[in-house]
Protein backbone atom coordinates (compact mmCIF):
# COMPACT_ATOMS: atom_id res chain seq x y z
CA UNK A 1 0.00 0.00 0.00
CA UNK A 2 1.38 3.25 -0.94
CA UNK A 3 1.29 6.39 0.97
CA UNK A 4 1.61 10.21 -0.42
CA UNK A 5 4.84 10.82 0.57
CA UNK A 6 4.99 13.86 3.75
CA UNK A 7 7.61 15.84 5.69
CA UNK A 8 8.70 14.48 8.94
CA UNK A 9 7.66 15.66 12.45
CA UNK A 10 11.01 15.80 13.39
CA UNK A 11 11.10 18.57 10.89
CA UNK A 12 8.53 20.52 12.46
CA UNK A 13 5.55 18.70 10.61
CA UNK A 14 2.06 17.72 12.33
CA UNK A 15 2.99 14.07 13.81
CA UNK A 16 1.48 11.09 11.73
CA UNK A 17 -0.62 9.89 14.34
CA UNK A 18 -2.63 12.37 16.53
CA UNK A 19 -2.85 9.91 19.14
CA UNK A 20 0.03 7.49 20.38
CA UNK A 21 0.11 4.28 18.78
CA UNK A 22 1.39 1.94 21.61
CA UNK A 23 3.32 -1.23 22.10
CA UNK A 24 1.40 -3.19 24.79
CA UNK A 25 -2.33 -1.77 24.09
CA UNK A 26 -4.90 -3.89 25.78
CA UNK A 27 -6.57 -6.68 23.59
CA UNK A 28 -9.80 -7.08 24.66
CA UNK A 29 -12.09 -9.85 24.02
CA UNK A 30 -15.97 -9.64 24.18
CA UNK A 31 -16.99 -6.23 26.10
CA UNK A 32 -20.70 -7.48 26.45
CA UNK A 33 -19.75 -10.96 27.69
CA UNK A 34 -16.87 -9.73 30.16
CA UNK A 35 -19.40 -7.20 32.11
CA UNK A 36 -22.26 -9.98 32.06
CA UNK A 37 -18.77 -11.52 34.10
CA UNK A 38 -18.50 -8.75 36.13
CA UNK A 39 -22.09 -8.79 36.72
CA UNK A 40 -21.94 -12.50 37.95
CA UNK A 41 -19.00 -11.49 40.30
CA UNK A 42 -20.81 -8.67 41.88
CA UNK A 43 -23.44 -10.60 42.84
CA UNK A 44 -22.14 -13.85 43.93
CA UNK A 45 -19.41 -10.84 46.41
CA UNK A 46 -16.99 -13.19 45.37
CA UNK A 47 -14.10 -11.35 44.86
CA UNK A 48 -10.67 -13.30 45.55
CA UNK A 49 -9.40 -16.31 47.18
CA UNK A 50 -9.92 -19.42 44.50
CA UNK A 51 -13.29 -18.06 43.03
CA UNK A 52 -15.44 -19.62 40.55
CA UNK A 53 -14.02 -17.61 37.82
CA UNK A 54 -10.27 -18.26 38.99
CA UNK A 55 -10.92 -22.01 38.71
CA UNK A 56 -12.38 -22.00 35.36
CA UNK A 57 -10.33 -19.99 33.70
CA UNK A 58 -7.03 -22.36 35.17
CA UNK A 59 -9.27 -25.64 33.55
CA UNK A 60 -10.00 -23.72 30.24
CA UNK A 61 -6.00 -23.02 30.31
CA UNK A 62 -4.98 -26.70 31.03
CA UNK A 63 -7.17 -27.64 28.20
CA UNK A 64 -5.77 -25.37 25.47
CA UNK A 65 -2.58 -26.08 26.70
CA UNK A 66 -2.64 -29.56 27.19
CA UNK A 67 -0.91 -29.34 30.67
CA UNK A 68 -2.23 -31.08 33.84
CA UNK A 69 -2.52 -28.50 36.63
CA UNK A 70 -2.45 -24.17 35.92
CA UNK A 71 -1.88 -22.23 38.65
CA UNK A 72 -3.53 -18.63 38.42
CA UNK A 73 -1.38 -15.96 40.08
CA UNK A 74 -1.38 -12.18 40.59
CA UNK A 75 1.00 -11.70 37.85
CA UNK A 76 3.85 -13.09 36.28
CA UNK A 77 6.71 -12.09 38.27
CA UNK A 78 4.90 -13.26 41.84
CA UNK A 79 4.23 -16.36 39.67
CA UNK A 80 8.13 -17.08 38.99
CA UNK A 81 8.84 -15.95 42.92
CA UNK A 82 7.11 -18.74 44.10
CA UNK A 83 8.18 -21.34 41.33
CA UNK A 84 11.64 -20.81 42.24
CA UNK A 85 10.95 -20.76 46.29
CA UNK A 86 8.85 -23.93 45.88
CA UNK A 87 11.79 -25.77 43.54
CA UNK A 88 14.51 -24.54 46.63
CA UNK A 89 16.60 -22.96 44.59
CA UNK A 90 19.45 -21.52 45.91
CA UNK A 91 22.92 -19.76 45.50
CA UNK A 92 22.52 -19.44 41.81
CA UNK A 93 20.80 -19.42 38.89
CA UNK A 94 21.42 -19.44 35.39
CA UNK A 95 19.24 -17.17 33.27
CA UNK A 96 19.71 -14.87 29.86
CA UNK A 97 20.41 -11.28 30.30
CA UNK A 98 18.18 -10.56 27.65
CA UNK A 99 14.58 -10.56 29.43
CA UNK A 100 12.89 -8.27 31.17
CA UNK A 101 14.28 -7.41 34.52
CA UNK A 102 11.87 -9.36 36.53
CA UNK A 103 13.35 -12.76 36.10
CA UNK A 104 16.60 -11.76 37.14
CA UNK A 105 14.69 -9.54 40.29
CA UNK A 106 13.15 -12.81 41.56
CA UNK A 107 16.19 -14.17 42.42
CA UNK A 108 17.93 -11.49 43.76
CA UNK A 109 14.80 -10.77 46.18
CA UNK A 110 15.43 -14.19 47.35
CA UNK A 111 18.97 -13.83 47.76
CA UNK A 112 19.47 -15.95 44.90
CA UNK A 113 22.44 -14.44 42.65
CA UNK A 114 21.60 -14.37 39.38
CA UNK A 115 24.24 -15.13 36.94
CA UNK A 116 23.64 -13.64 33.25
CA UNK A 117 24.58 -15.31 30.13
CA UNK A 118 24.65 -14.35 26.54
CA UNK A 119 22.17 -15.03 23.65
CA UNK A 120 22.08 -16.88 20.76
CA UNK A 121 21.74 -13.98 17.90
CA UNK A 122 19.56 -16.05 15.66
CA UNK A 123 17.05 -16.52 17.92
CA UNK A 124 17.19 -13.88 20.58
CA UNK A 125 17.27 -16.56 23.12
CA UNK A 126 19.69 -18.23 25.98
CA UNK A 127 22.80 -19.83 24.38
CA UNK A 128 22.82 -23.21 25.68
CA UNK A 129 26.74 -23.52 25.40
CA UNK A 130 27.13 -20.52 27.51
CA UNK A 131 24.62 -22.13 30.01
CA UNK A 132 26.69 -24.99 30.46
CA UNK A 133 29.97 -22.93 30.78
CA UNK A 134 28.56 -21.38 33.79
CA UNK A 135 27.36 -24.06 35.60
CA UNK A 136 29.50 -25.02 38.86
CA UNK A 137 28.23 -26.07 42.43
CA UNK A 138 26.72 -23.28 43.92
CA UNK A 139 23.81 -23.90 40.49
CA UNK A 140 20.69 -24.79 41.40
CA UNK A 141 18.91 -24.32 38.23
CA UNK A 142 18.57 -23.17 34.79
CA UNK A 143 15.78 -20.47 33.50
CA UNK A 144 15.34 -20.34 29.88
CA UNK A 145 13.08 -17.60 28.36
CA UNK A 146 11.04 -17.92 25.53
CA UNK A 147 11.40 -14.42 24.14
CA UNK A 148 9.27 -12.89 21.81
CA UNK A 149 7.41 -16.26 21.95
CA UNK A 150 9.63 -18.48 20.25
CA UNK A 151 10.93 -21.36 21.54
CA UNK A 152 14.33 -21.27 23.56
CA UNK A 153 16.58 -24.23 23.03
CA UNK A 154 14.22 -26.78 25.28
CA UNK A 155 15.92 -29.87 24.34
CA UNK A 156 19.34 -29.14 24.99
CA UNK A 157 18.93 -26.79 28.09
CA UNK A 158 17.33 -29.76 29.35
CA UNK A 159 19.96 -32.38 28.51
CA UNK A 160 22.43 -30.32 30.20
CA UNK A 161 20.10 -29.30 33.37
CA UNK A 162 19.62 -33.18 33.74
CA UNK A 163 23.24 -34.33 33.51
CA UNK A 164 24.34 -31.83 35.86
CA UNK A 165 20.80 -32.85 38.33
CA UNK A 166 19.17 -29.54 38.20
CA UNK A 167 15.77 -28.51 37.05
CA UNK A 168 15.10 -26.05 34.15
CA UNK A 169 11.91 -23.61 34.54
CA UNK A 170 10.58 -21.53 32.05
CA UNK A 171 9.65 -17.65 31.85
CA UNK A 172 7.00 -18.15 29.30
CA UNK A 173 5.19 -14.53 29.66
CA UNK A 174 5.35 -13.58 25.83
CA UNK A 175 4.43 -17.46 24.52
CA UNK A 176 1.38 -17.76 25.71
CA UNK A 177 -0.67 -19.86 22.47
CA UNK A 178 2.46 -20.91 20.99
CA UNK A 179 4.12 -24.17 20.18
CA UNK A 180 8.03 -25.46 20.21
CA UNK A 181 8.50 -28.15 18.05
CA UNK A 182 4.86 -29.23 17.45
CA UNK A 183 4.29 -29.06 21.69
CA UNK A 184 2.18 -26.49 23.19
CA UNK A 185 5.00 -24.30 25.65
CA UNK A 186 3.62 -24.42 28.62
CA UNK A 187 4.43 -28.09 28.68
CA UNK A 188 8.11 -27.63 29.39
CA UNK A 189 10.57 -28.07 32.02
CA UNK A 190 10.02 -28.59 35.71
CA UNK A 191 7.19 -25.45 35.57
CA UNK A 192 6.45 -22.42 33.18
CA UNK A 193 5.06 -19.14 34.09
CA UNK A 194 3.02 -16.73 31.74
CA UNK A 195 2.49 -13.68 31.98
CA UNK A 196 -1.35 -12.34 31.35
CA UNK A 197 -0.74 -8.14 31.78
CA UNK A 198 -2.41 -5.81 30.22
CA UNK A 199 0.23 -5.73 27.56
CA UNK A 200 0.56 -9.24 27.14
CA UNK A 201 -1.32 -11.12 24.03
CA UNK A 202 -3.71 -12.45 26.03
CA UNK A 203 -4.62 -10.38 29.24
CA UNK A 204 -6.63 -10.52 32.33
CA UNK A 205 -5.53 -7.26 33.70
CA UNK A 206 -2.74 -7.92 35.58
CA UNK A 207 -1.92 -11.68 36.15
CA UNK A 208 0.13 -14.93 35.34
CA UNK A 209 -0.18 -18.64 35.55
CA UNK A 210 2.32 -21.53 36.62
CA UNK A 211 1.70 -24.49 34.54
CA UNK A 212 3.58 -28.01 35.01
CA UNK A 213 3.09 -31.77 34.89
CA UNK A 214 4.34 -32.42 38.47
CA UNK A 215 1.44 -32.88 40.63
CA UNK A 216 3.35 -32.42 43.78
CA UNK A 217 4.47 -29.21 42.57
CA UNK A 218 1.32 -27.94 41.56
CA UNK A 219 -0.17 -28.46 45.05
CA UNK A 220 2.87 -26.67 46.74
CA UNK A 221 2.70 -23.84 44.47
CA UNK A 222 -1.37 -23.64 45.65
CA UNK A 223 -0.27 -23.31 48.91
CA UNK A 224 2.20 -21.21 48.44
CA UNK A 225 0.04 -18.03 46.62
CA UNK A 226 -2.09 -18.06 49.44
CA UNK A 227 -0.20 -17.60 52.37
CA UNK A 228 0.25 -21.29 53.00
CA UNK A 229 -2.89 -22.31 54.35
CA UNK A 230 -4.19 -25.85 54.08
CA UNK A 231 -7.49 -24.99 55.36
CA UNK A 232 -8.72 -22.80 58.30
CA UNK A 233 -6.22 -21.57 60.86
CA UNK A 234 -4.01 -24.23 59.41
CA UNK A 235 -0.10 -23.18 57.66
CA UNK A 236 1.74 -25.24 56.17
CA UNK A 237 4.00 -23.31 53.66
CA UNK A 238 6.03 -20.36 53.66
CA UNK A 239 3.45 -18.88 51.03
CA UNK A 240 2.57 -15.24 50.05
CA UNK A 241 -0.12 -13.28 48.38
CA UNK A 242 -0.09 -14.66 44.93
CA UNK A 243 -3.93 -15.22 44.18
CA UNK A 244 -5.62 -13.80 41.04
CA UNK A 245 -9.09 -11.91 41.49
CA UNK A 246 -11.86 -12.71 40.55
CA UNK A 247 -12.26 -9.85 38.06
CA UNK A 248 -8.74 -10.82 36.26
CA UNK A 249 -9.87 -14.07 35.52
CA UNK A 250 -13.06 -12.67 34.15
CA UNK A 251 -11.23 -10.84 31.77
CA UNK A 252 -8.90 -13.92 31.36
CA UNK A 253 -11.47 -15.95 30.34
CA UNK A 254 -13.09 -13.29 27.89
CA UNK A 255 -9.48 -12.96 26.82
CA UNK A 256 -9.46 -16.49 25.95
CA UNK A 257 -13.01 -17.07 24.44
CA UNK A 258 -11.45 -14.29 21.75
CA UNK A 259 -8.21 -15.81 21.28
CA UNK A 260 -8.35 -17.43 17.53
CA UNK A 261 -9.58 -13.88 16.56
CA UNK A 262 -6.61 -12.38 18.48
CA UNK A 263 -3.94 -14.26 16.55
CA UNK A 264 -5.52 -13.75 13.17
CA UNK A 265 -5.21 -9.77 13.69
CA UNK A 266 -1.70 -10.16 15.18
CA UNK A 267 -0.66 -12.17 12.31
CA UNK A 268 -2.14 -10.02 9.64
CA UNK A 269 -0.37 -6.96 11.05
CA UNK A 270 2.75 -9.36 11.29
CA UNK A 271 2.76 -10.31 7.78
CA UNK A 272 2.02 -6.78 6.51
CA UNK A 273 4.51 -5.43 8.35
CA UNK A 274 7.30 -8.35 6.67
CA UNK A 275 5.76 -7.09 3.16
CA UNK A 276 6.14 -3.39 4.26
CA UNK A 277 9.32 -3.57 5.52
CA UNK A 278 10.98 -5.93 2.79
CA UNK A 279 12.48 -2.54 0.98
CA UNK A 280 13.51 -0.74 4.03
CA UNK A 281 17.55 -0.95 3.33
CA UNK A 282 19.22 -2.65 6.67
CA UNK A 283 16.09 -3.39 8.48
CA UNK A 284 14.62 -6.73 8.88
CA UNK A 285 11.69 -8.13 10.92
CA UNK A 286 12.30 -11.09 12.62
CA UNK A 287 10.67 -14.11 11.90
CA UNK A 288 7.92 -16.42 12.99
CA UNK A 289 8.62 -20.07 12.34
CA UNK A 290 5.29 -21.47 9.89
CA UNK A 291 5.98 -24.51 11.36
CA UNK A 292 4.84 -23.29 14.60
CA UNK A 293 1.75 -22.08 16.40
CA UNK A 294 2.83 -18.11 17.36
CA UNK A 295 0.83 -15.40 18.70
CA UNK A 296 2.24 -13.07 16.06
CA UNK A 297 2.30 -10.32 19.01
CA UNK A 298 5.79 -8.77 19.34
CA UNK A 299 6.56 -6.95 16.18
CA UNK A 300 10.56 -6.61 16.62
CA UNK A 301 12.85 -5.36 13.59
CA UNK A 302 16.66 -5.24 13.74
CA UNK A 303 18.40 -2.21 13.02
CA UNK A 304 21.70 -3.30 10.90
CA UNK A 305 24.14 -0.92 11.84
CA UNK A 306 26.16 -1.28 8.79
CA UNK A 307 23.55 -1.29 6.94
CA UNK A 308 20.96 0.93 7.81
CA UNK A 309 21.79 4.41 7.60
CA UNK A 310 20.47 5.48 11.00
CA UNK A 311 20.89 3.70 13.77
CA UNK A 312 18.38 2.09 16.04
CA UNK A 313 18.09 5.38 18.56
CA UNK A 314 17.75 7.59 15.82
CA UNK A 315 14.91 5.89 14.23
CA UNK A 316 12.88 5.46 17.45
CA UNK A 317 13.84 9.45 17.89
CA UNK A 318 11.89 9.62 14.84
CA UNK A 319 9.03 7.17 15.25
CA UNK A 320 8.21 9.12 18.49
CA UNK A 321 8.20 12.32 17.08
CA UNK A 322 5.40 10.97 15.01
CA UNK A 323 3.47 9.73 17.83
CA UNK A 324 4.55 5.84 17.11
CA UNK A 325 5.79 4.80 20.53
CA UNK A 326 8.24 1.93 19.59
CA UNK A 327 10.25 0.02 22.26
CA UNK A 328 13.63 -0.81 22.90
CA UNK A 329 12.48 -4.00 24.63
CA UNK A 330 15.67 -5.33 26.80
CA UNK A 331 17.47 -2.74 26.73
CA UNK A 332 19.93 -2.64 28.43
CA UNK A 333 20.08 -6.34 28.83
CA UNK A 334 19.64 -7.25 32.48
CA UNK A 335 23.44 -7.16 33.20
CA UNK A 336 23.82 -3.64 32.65
CA UNK A 337 20.80 -2.53 35.19
CA UNK A 338 20.78 -2.00 38.73
CA UNK A 339 21.82 -3.77 41.12
CA UNK A 340 23.69 -6.39 38.91
CA UNK A 341 25.65 -3.77 36.76
CA UNK A 342 27.31 -2.69 39.93
CA UNK A 343 27.94 -6.27 41.76
CA UNK A 344 30.82 -7.27 41.91
CA UNK A 345 33.22 -8.88 40.02
CA UNK A 346 31.78 -11.32 37.48
CA UNK A 347 28.27 -9.41 36.60
CA UNK A 348 30.02 -7.05 35.10
CA UNK A 349 31.35 -8.61 32.56
CA UNK A 350 29.87 -7.68 28.95
CA UNK A 351 27.77 -10.24 26.78
CA UNK A 352 28.91 -9.24 23.54
CA UNK A 353 25.97 -10.60 21.20
CA UNK A 354 23.33 -9.56 24.05
CA UNK A 355 25.05 -5.88 23.96
CA UNK A 356 24.90 -5.77 20.02
CA UNK A 357 21.69 -7.38 19.36
CA UNK A 358 19.80 -5.04 22.86
CA UNK A 359 21.12 -2.10 20.81
CA UNK A 360 19.83 -2.72 17.35
CA UNK A 361 16.39 -3.94 18.41
CA UNK A 362 12.95 -1.72 18.05
CA UNK A 363 9.70 -3.34 19.02
CA UNK A 364 6.29 -1.72 16.69
CA UNK A 365 3.26 -1.42 17.98
CA UNK A 366 0.88 -4.83 17.21
CA UNK A 367 -2.80 -5.94 18.46
CA UNK A 368 -6.41 -4.78 18.02
CA UNK A 369 -5.51 -1.42 18.50
CA UNK A 370 -3.27 -1.35 14.88
CA UNK A 371 -4.75 -2.06 11.37
CA UNK A 372 -2.92 -2.07 8.21
CA UNK A 373 -3.07 1.56 6.94
CA UNK A 374 -1.00 2.35 10.31
CA UNK A 375 1.23 -0.19 9.36
CA UNK A 376 2.21 1.14 5.89
CA UNK A 377 2.16 4.97 7.30
CA UNK A 378 4.79 3.52 10.19
CA UNK A 379 6.68 1.72 7.36
CA UNK A 380 6.89 5.24 4.88
CA UNK A 381 8.12 7.35 8.10
CA UNK A 382 10.82 4.83 7.78
CA UNK A 383 11.43 4.84 4.47
CA UNK A 384 11.57 8.65 4.34
CA UNK A 385 13.85 8.91 7.23
CA UNK A 386 16.21 6.20 5.94
CA UNK A 387 16.09 8.01 2.36
CA UNK A 388 16.63 11.54 4.03
CA UNK A 389 19.21 10.19 6.90
CA UNK A 390 21.63 13.26 6.89
CA UNK A 391 19.20 15.72 7.26
CA UNK A 392 17.62 13.61 10.02
CA UNK A 393 21.09 12.77 11.96
CA UNK A 394 21.51 16.55 11.99
CA UNK A 395 18.41 17.82 12.70
CA UNK A 396 18.21 15.37 15.53
CA UNK A 397 21.60 16.32 17.13
CA UNK A 398 20.40 20.01 16.94
CA UNK A 399 17.38 18.83 18.33
CA UNK A 400 19.58 17.33 21.65
CA UNK A 401 21.57 20.35 21.19
N1 LIG B 1 9.19 -12.03 32.03
C1 LIG B 1 9.17 -11.40 30.85
C2 LIG B 1 10.02 -11.93 29.75
C3 LIG B 1 8.35 -10.28 30.67
O1 LIG B 1 8.34 -9.63 29.48
C4 LIG B 1 7.57 -9.83 31.73
C5 LIG B 1 6.74 -8.65 31.61
C6 LIG B 1 7.61 -10.54 32.95
C7 LIG B 1 8.44 -11.64 33.07
C8 LIG B 1 6.79 -10.15 34.14
O2 LIG B 1 5.40 -10.27 33.89
P1 LIG B 1 4.34 -9.50 34.83
O3 LIG B 1 4.82 -9.59 36.25
O4 LIG B 1 4.23 -8.06 34.35
O5 LIG B 1 3.05 -10.28 34.63
C9 LIG B 1 5.74 -3.88 30.26
C10 LIG B 1 4.86 -4.73 31.14
O6 LIG B 1 4.49 -4.04 32.33
C11 LIG B 1 5.50 -6.04 31.52
O7 LIG B 1 4.44 -6.86 31.95
C12 LIG B 1 6.15 -6.68 30.31
N2 LIG B 1 6.88 -7.87 30.64
C13 LIG B 1 7.12 -5.72 29.67
C14 LIG B 1 7.79 -6.31 28.46
O8 LIG B 1 6.40 -4.57 29.26
P2 LIG B 1 6.89 -1.61 30.69
O9 LIG B 1 7.67 -1.07 31.82
O10 LIG B 1 7.46 -1.48 29.34
O11 LIG B 1 5.37 -1.04 30.74
P3 LIG B 1 4.78 0.35 30.30
O12 LIG B 1 4.00 0.90 31.44
O13 LIG B 1 5.83 1.20 29.70
O14 LIG B 1 3.71 -0.07 29.21
C15 LIG B 1 4.11 -0.53 27.94
C16 LIG B 1 3.23 0.13 26.88
O15 LIG B 1 1.91 -0.37 26.95
C17 LIG B 1 3.14 1.63 26.98
O16 LIG B 1 3.40 2.18 25.71
C18 LIG B 1 1.70 1.91 27.37
C19 LIG B 1 0.95 0.67 26.96
N3 LIG B 1 -0.13 0.33 27.90
C20 LIG B 1 0.22 -0.19 29.12
C21 LIG B 1 -0.77 -0.53 30.01
C22 LIG B 1 -0.38 -1.11 31.35
C23 LIG B 1 -1.45 0.54 27.57
O17 LIG B 1 -1.72 1.04 26.45
N4 LIG B 1 -2.43 0.18 28.45
C24 LIG B 1 -2.14 -0.36 29.66
O18 LIG B 1 -3.07 -0.69 30.43
O19 LIG B 1 6.64 -3.14 31.03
Amino acid sequence: MSVPARELAIFGSAPAFASPLHVGRPNIGDREQFLVRVNDMLDRRWFSNDGPFVQEFERQVEAYLGVPHCVAVCNATVGLAIAVRAMELTGEVILPSYTFVSTAHVLQWQNIKPIFVDMNPVTHNVCPDQVRAAINERTSAIIGVHVWGRGCDTERLESIAQSHGIPVLYDSAHAFGCSHQGRMIGNFGKCEVFSFHATKFLNSFEGGAITTHDTKLAEKLRLMRNFGFAGYDRVIELGTNGKMTEVCAAMGITSLEAIDDLIEVNRRNYHHYVTEFAALQGVSVLEYSSRERNNYHYIVIEVDAHRCPLNRDELVAVLHAENVLARKYFWPGCHGMQPYASDPPDARHSLVQTDRVAAQVIVLPNGQSVNTVDISRVSEILRIAIQRAPDVRARLQANLG
